[in-house]
Parts: structure tokens; C-alpha cells; sequence
């Protein structure tokens, strides 16, 4: 049997539900999800093998417009994935109303001149008639490849999509080992469970002035892990947002943090959280990459 190997961009407006759908295709949790908007940040692959195809599904951060320095490398980490992939999959929200900058982000998606999808998510939110009236006013004088009506989050119509990807991948050799889920690294993963707990704890701006980093990573004789890692925040009066009344807010993302992270690695984990004012770290595109960010260069 020839391998296949086929790159796949996921791309979407924020909110769309790619990193569910990286998560289902994959069977594992490699990408944070939150209810809130620009929750991821860079490219992150989800690695999955089906008959003689490796597929490589390349979450990306969803699509808006952006306005200051991180924002325009979440962007442009979005299209250039676009750029770089053999298939796109182009993720709908079927519950978002407006259309206007959902066709304008497909129409711009299809300048690319690859195999598009259309994956529209959340079925299990609207009425059959509506599905199907939004596949058509989509498909309509536009060439996709052909339209998926999915729920990441529950699984209906996943393996069709999957199946179909794995049918079509351009034949060649497998880029990753077979056991290989995902191209982040353990500690980045770490930072990446951190700030999805932040998304979860903290609201209005306040996910979006953070990001983690981890700075020490020390397994013991004993088989645990000493995990230290630093929130940063913009300003003093974040930094005790964070840290809450008497420390319960930093206490509770301690906690639900270091479970995720247990249950990832399958090890006991010690989860030192240190909340540090770092004024501009969203400026300082120097830094980025110890913040799991793409910089400029990408
Ligand atoms: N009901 C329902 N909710 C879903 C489905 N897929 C995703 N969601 C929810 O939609 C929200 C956003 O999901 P994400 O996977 O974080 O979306 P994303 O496109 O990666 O978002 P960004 O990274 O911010 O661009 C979460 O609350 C998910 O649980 C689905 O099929 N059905
Ligand atoms: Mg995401």
C-alpha cells in the first residue's frame, strides 16, 4: 500500500469550534477550548493516522480583524497555514447570524486554488431545514469540494469528514512518527492547559492581557514532576485580579491546571503558579516564542 500524507488547514472565524474538531479528529486533547473568542494563538498540529493516510490538521487561530501587535500574528499565523496546506477545511459556526463575514472569509479562503471543505459545526444547536438552507447560500456560485454538517463536540458526521480527507490525501511519505500526536512540546502544552484554565476563571479582557510560560521542568527520582510557571499580566491591578481574595483564584487554576496536566503526562505533578507584571509582553514580538506565540518570522 502507497502512504499518504495530506496537510489540512482548519480555519474559521474565532469561536467557529476548530480546536474541538483538532481534538475529535485526533481522539486526544492537544488544543485548549473556551466559550470565549481568540483562544488560540498559533498553529498547532493534531496528528492522526486512518488506513494509509497521515493526516496533519493544522488548527489555527480564528479569523478577525486585527488591530494590535499579537492579534496580527494570530492572523497571519491563520493564513499562512492556509498557504501551506494541501486541503482546507473551512469551519462554520451555524449558529452565528450574519453571514457577511463568513463569506468573505471563505471567498478569500478559495483565492488559495486548493481542495476546500466546508464543515458546518454545532449541528446539534439548529433545525435541519436551517442546515441545509446555509449549504446552499454557501455553496452557491463557489467550488467546494464538497459540505460536512458536523458537531465537533458530539461527534455526529466527524468520521465522514475524516474519512473523506484520508481518502483524498496526495500520496507520499508519512512526515511523523506514527505515534506522534501533536508538533508542541510537552512544556509548551503545559503553558497552553495553564491559560485554558485562566480562560475559564477570568473574564471580560482579562484572558487576553495573559500568557504562560514555563520556566522549570524537573522530574524526580520518585517519577514526579516539578512544573514552575510564570502568568504573565500587563498591569499590577491584573496581577491581583488574578491572584483573587486571599489567593482562591490562583488557587483554583493551580488546581485545575495540575489535573489536566497529571492526567496528560499520567504522572504526579507539583504546579507552581508565580503571577509576574510584564508590561508590553504582547508587544514584544522577542518574547514570543518562549510565550508559545508565533513571531514575525513564521
Ligand atoms: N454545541 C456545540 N458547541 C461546540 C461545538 N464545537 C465547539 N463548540 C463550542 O464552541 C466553543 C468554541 O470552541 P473552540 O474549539 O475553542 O473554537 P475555536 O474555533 O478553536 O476558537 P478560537 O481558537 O478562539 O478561534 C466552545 O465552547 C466549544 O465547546 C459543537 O459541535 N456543538
Ligand atoms: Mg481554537
Amino acid at each position: 500500500m502507497n502512504q499518504k500524507c495530506g496537510f489540512i488547514a482548519l480555519v474559521g472565524l474565532t469561536n467557529a469550534g476548530k480546536s474541538t474538531l483538532v481534538n475529535r479528529l485526533v481522539g486526544s486533547k492537544i488544543s485548549i477550548v473556551s466559550r470565549k473568542v481568540q483562544t488560540t494563538r498559533r498553529r498547532i498540529l493534531g496528528i492522526q493516522i486512518q488506513d494509509d493516510s497521515q493526516l496533519v490538521f493544522v488548527d489555527t487561530p480564528g479569523i478577525f480583524t486585527p488591530r494590535k501587535t499579537l492579534d496580527k500574528s494570530m492572523v497571519r499565523s491563520a493564513w499562512s497555514a492556509v498557504g501551506e496546506a494541501d486541503s482546507i477545511v473551512v469551519l462554520v459556526d451555524v449558529q452565528r447570524l450574519n453571514l457577511e463575514d463568513q463569506v468573505a472569509l471563505l471567498d478569500r479562503v478559495l483565492k488559495a486554488e486548493k481542495p476546500t471543505y466546508l464543515a458546518l459545526n454545532k449541528i446539534d444547536q439548529v433545525e435541519k431545514t436551517k442546515l441545509l438552507e446555509l449549504a446552499d447560500s454557501l455553496n452557491r456560485g463557489r467550488s467546494l469540494k464538497k459540505t460536512f454538517m458536523i458537531s465537533a463536540l458530539k461527534g455526529q458526521g466527524v468520521q465522514d469528514l475524516l474519512l473523506e480527507l484520508a481518502r483524498t490525501a496526495p500520496e507520499g511519505p508519512w512526515h511523523y512518527p506514527e505515534d506522534q500526536l501533536t508538533d508542541l512540546p510537552l512544556r509548551l502544552m503545559a503553558s497552553e492547559m495553564t491559560r485554558e484554565k485562566v480562560f475559564d476563571n477570568l473574564h471580560q479582557e482579562l484572558p487576553y492581557a495573559i500568557a504562560v510560560e514555563t520556566e522549570a521542568w524537573e522530574p524526580f527520582d520518585n517519577g514526579s514532576l516539578k512544573i514552575c510557571q510564570v502568568i504573565h499580566v500587563q498591569k499590577p491591578n491584573q496581577k491581583a485580579i488574578v491572584l483573587g481574595k486571599r489567593g482562591e483564584t490562583i488557587k483554583r487554576i493551580s488546581a485545575q491546571a495540575r489535573q489536566e496536566i497529571e492526567a496528560f503526562l499520567d504522572q504526579k505533578v507539583h504546579l507552581f503558579l508565580h503571577v509576574r507584571v510584564t508590561e508590553r509582553w504582547n508587544e514584544d514580538v522577542s518574547q514570543y516564542e518562549a510565550l508559545g506565540l508565533e513571531g514575525p518570522g513564521r
